[in-house]
């Protein structure tokens, strides 16, 4: 077993992060602290990128064994999800951007607490989300965005919603590592957040207010 999570995914020792984290979860540790734990190695694994100590290539590898964790930790993370439908979120990764790392927690947390996620995937056409969000009607919208060029099709979309007049029917949400309050006020979005258990929290507290849970 892994001392150092983070230095196993930096030197891209699948094997041994993936037998620590399920050596960890069978001895009953929280998954969401081994999730935790996880996205702070993925950080690290992008901190040594940006050093020019690892190439992109090997940032994919990293974020393979990420997403197999994920995978790993979901069950335990949803044992407690709740029968019936607390509420609705479409999700995406607009166009222009790939990262999925952070969308697929939120998402993943999201179904733990008994939520309907639509997640449309990455890199996805405005037209698409907007298809969706009609067909689906949901109480929340949730874009993830990791690189600023996709503040343009967020943008984008925001304006079509309000055009086709779908945008009372939900509030917006955008997180990931590089939105901020200033993206938030130019999307006129409802909440923003880089943690996404607050994310997580919001979404309880709208449909708290919608008297729905
Ligand atoms: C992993 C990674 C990749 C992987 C992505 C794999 C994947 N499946 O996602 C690969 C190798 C494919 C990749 C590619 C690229 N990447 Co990259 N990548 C990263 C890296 C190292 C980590 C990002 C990550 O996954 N973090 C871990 C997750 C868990 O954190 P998170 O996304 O912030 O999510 C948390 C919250 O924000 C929240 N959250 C996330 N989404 C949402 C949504 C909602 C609604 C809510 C409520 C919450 C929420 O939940 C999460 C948990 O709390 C970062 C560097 C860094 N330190 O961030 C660069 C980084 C994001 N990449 C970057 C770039 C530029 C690229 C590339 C263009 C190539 C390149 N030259 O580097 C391409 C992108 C091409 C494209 N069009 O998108 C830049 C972006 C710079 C910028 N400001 O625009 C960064 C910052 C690296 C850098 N410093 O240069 N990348």
């Amino acid at each position: 077993m892994l001392k150092d999570l983070s230095a196993g995914f930096v030197e891209l020792k699948r094997e041994e992060c993936i037998d620590t984290i399920k050596t960890r979860i069978d001895k009953g540790e929280d998954s969401l602290k081994i999730l935790e734990d996880a996205r702070k190695a993925m950080t690290a694994v992008g901190d040594q990128f940006q050093e020019g100590n690892l190439y992109l290539a090997e940032m994919l590898l990293a974020a393979e064994i990420f997403s197999e964790a994920v995978e790993i930790l979901k069950p335990h993370m949803n044992e407690a999800r709740p029968a019936d439908a607390v509420g609705k979120i479409v999700i995406a990764t607009p166009k222009g951007d790939i990262h999925d790392l952070g969308k697929n927690i939120f998402a993943t947390l999201l179904d733990g607490q008994g939520f309907d996620v639509f997640d449309l995937g990455v890199d996805v056409d405005s037209s698409l989300i907007v298809k969706k969000v009609r067909e689906v009607k949901p109480d929340l919208v949730g874009f993830s965005a990791l690189i600023t060029t996709a503040f343009a099709s967020m943008k984008q979309l925001t304006e079509i919603f309000v055009e086709e007049n779908l945008r009372d029917g939900f509030k917006l949400m955008v997180g990931g590592g590089v939105t901020n309050p200033t993206l938030k006020d130019h999307l006129s979005a409802d909440f923003q957040t880089t943690d996404a258990m607050e994310g997580v929290s919001y979404c309880l507290k709208v449909m708290k207010e919608k008297g729905s849970s």
